[in-house]
């Protein structure tokens, strides 16, 4: 009888301590926090520059871990990044190329898999997929691009319903009301903090407009960039300050002063923007807007019919910067919020905090706002990531890192084995130090949404530290070469240069390699083109329509 006893009391020992092995596991799983702003350019980060905006808390994640000062996404718009970082893959596979059709729900996404795998997971603020988001076990989310002020929610379980104030800050309201009241302590948590700002049309809160409206900014060098030296695509792109941006949506001039000086509505929705967006403001918000927009508007009348058209080129983005910085400055002082719980409550060691945005954006530079292009400033995104005890502070990574990327890091750090048909890596070796085992020579890009606004034309590319090879296609087949480090600015293409003729061989051979790899091809791209032309709406169609292509 004693020995039959024995082997029972060694599968009791056995599994108490594979169990106490398994709770030390769970214990150090780490928590994440995803923050994400719209269209925040690094160049509106101190932590990258400091000429624009000081970010204290925004920059205290760089200072407690890692700035990338080479991420980048694959395809610069909000919902196809967005897609990508959850899906892991390129927009051709994830079917999520442009802003228009929602996001294909049978994608498996890294919160469906950390959530099977036991964590906590919840989303606040913009997701902009035309659906709600899945393996989230709560979730307040804008419906498309969300409004700035007083805006409406769709909920995971209280239906959809309007709150009273400013997105920025109830956005982070309810992230702050989620890791105090529900979140479970013996549970590792995901949470996804998604900020609206800095996106277009630019409100910023009723305590930020009196400041940034008498603020005055330093140009980029290329705010007159006259397009040449390039092909047709930058030429043709519908994103000039002064000739594509809304007098009265962008700039906040009042449409009846836009009438008294006669301005035409020329975007044909100029109007209704402002309408839309500050219409929306209750009366004492509005009364504080036009106390400081009032005096402002008055004064742009005064002065409006003496302006030579570089005196409007000038003041718009003197106007633009104002507004997109004023929103930055909630965003800052928000993420502070955020970390500052992080900090009482003992949960900075355990966790990774992530701050990115789904693209760069164009801050007048090449004269222009919006993105989508793979020209640095909106190809490029800001990436500082924290983890307290694994990442070590103040540290700089220049290496070529993708929002691609974070999934399989995720899910790495989680100890979560990564599905082989994602196509990131995880950052794990470069956030630990471990940079031999990171050794990616080059990145690839592809953007799809044309023709449509800001007619920025569909192409695709390789980035190496050093170059840049871009192929236009559509209504055009030209390509572009430009040499990163010895003009930054891409002003110059030298594709046809004789010097470049090795590069360029070189790079077509790398780029014909990467488009395989990942599995993008020509055939591919006509199929999404087709299936494009078949959903876009009546107007977009009529766009189409206008756009000659070769031999129409
Ligand atoms: C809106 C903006 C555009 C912007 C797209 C896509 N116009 O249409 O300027 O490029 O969204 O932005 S707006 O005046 O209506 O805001 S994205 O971030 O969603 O991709
Ligand atoms: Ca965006």
């Amino acid at each position: 009888m004693r020995y039959k006893i024995y082997p029972l009391c060694y599968c009791l020992l056995f599994v108490i301590f594979f169990s106490c092995e398994q709770k030390e596991e769970e214990v150090r799983r780490p928590n994440i926090i995803f923050i994400m702003s719209d269209d925040h350019a690094y160049q509106a980060i101190s932590a990258y520059d400091d000429r624009l905006i000081q970010t204290p808390n925004i920059d205290r994640v760089a200072k407690m871990g890692m700035l990338f000062t080479n991420a980048s996404v694959t395809n610069s718009i909000c919902a196809p990044s967005r897609a990508t970082i959850l899906t892991g893959k390129h927009s051709h596979l994830n079917g999520k190329t442009d802003n228009h059709f929602p996001f294909d729900t049978t994608n498996v996404t890294f919160p469906q898999l950390l959530q099977e795998a036991g964590y906590q997971t919840a989303m606040f603020g913009k997701l902009h997929f035309g659906n709600n988001p899945k393996g989230f076990d709560q979730f307040k989310i804008l419906p498309g691009q969300g409004a700035y002020y007083n805006p409406t929610f769709i909920t995971k379980d209280e239906g959809t319903y309007d709150i009273e104030g400013y997105v920025t800050d109830i956005i982070t309201d309810m992230t702050l009301e989620w890791l105090e009241n529900e979140r479970k302590v013996e549970q590792p948590f995901f949470l996804a903090y998604l900020h609206k700002a800095p996106h277009r049309e630019w409100l910023p809160a009723e305590r930020h407009i009196a400041e940034f409206t008498q603020k005055q900014f330093p140009e980029p060098a290329t705010l007159f960039d006259d397009y040449s030296g390039r092909g047709t695509a930058a030429k043709e792109a519908e994103m000039n300050l002064l000739h594509h941006m809304n007098w009265a949506g962008d700039s906040k001039i009042y449409p009846e002063v836009m009438d008294q000086l006669g301005i035409p509505d020329a975007s044909g929705w100029d109007k209704g923007a402002f309408k839309r967006e500050v219409g929306r403001l209750n009366a004492s918000q509005r009364a504080n807007w036009d106390a400081v927009y009032g005096p402002l508007n008055k004064e742009f009348a005064k002065s409006f019919p003496e302006m030579s058209e570089e005196d409007k080129m000038r003041w718009r983005y003197q106007r633009y910067l104002q507004d997109y910085l004023g929103t930055i400055a909630s965003v800052d002082e928000n993420v502070g919020r955020v970390l500052d719980y992080l900090e009482a409550n003992g949960l900075m060691e355990n966790t990774i905090i992530v701050y990115t945005s789904d693209q760069g954006f164009y801050l007048g530079e090449h004269g222009w706002f919006d993105k989508r292009f793979v020209y640095d400033e909106s190809f490029k995104t800001p990436l500082l990531v924290a983890w307290p005890g694994k990442i070590k502070p103040g540290t700089k990574s220049d290496e070529l890192v993708q929002n691609l990327d974070f999934a399989q890091t995720f899910l790495d750090a989680a100890g979560i084995p990564q599905p082989k048909d994602m196509q990131g890596e995880s950052l794990m070796p470069l956030l630990t130090g471990k940079t031999d085992k990171w050794n990616r020579e080059a990145v690839y890009y592809h953007y799809y949404e044309y023709p449509s606004i800001h007619m920025v034309k569909r192409h695709y590319a390789i980035v190496t530290k050093k170059y840049k090879l871009i192929h236009f296609y559509y209504d055009v087949d030209e390509w572009e070469l430009y040499d990163r480090a010895i003009d930054p600015h891409e002003l110059t293409n030298v594709y046809d240069d004789p010097a470049y003729k090795e590069i360029r061989e070189k790079l077509h051979r790398d780029l014909d390699a990467l488009r395989e790899k990942y599995g993008d091809s020509s055939e591919i791209s006509q199929n999404l083109l087709e299936r494009y032309l078949d959903g876009i709406s009546k107007s977009e169609r009529e766009l189409v329509r206008s756009v000659k292509k070769p031999g129409n």
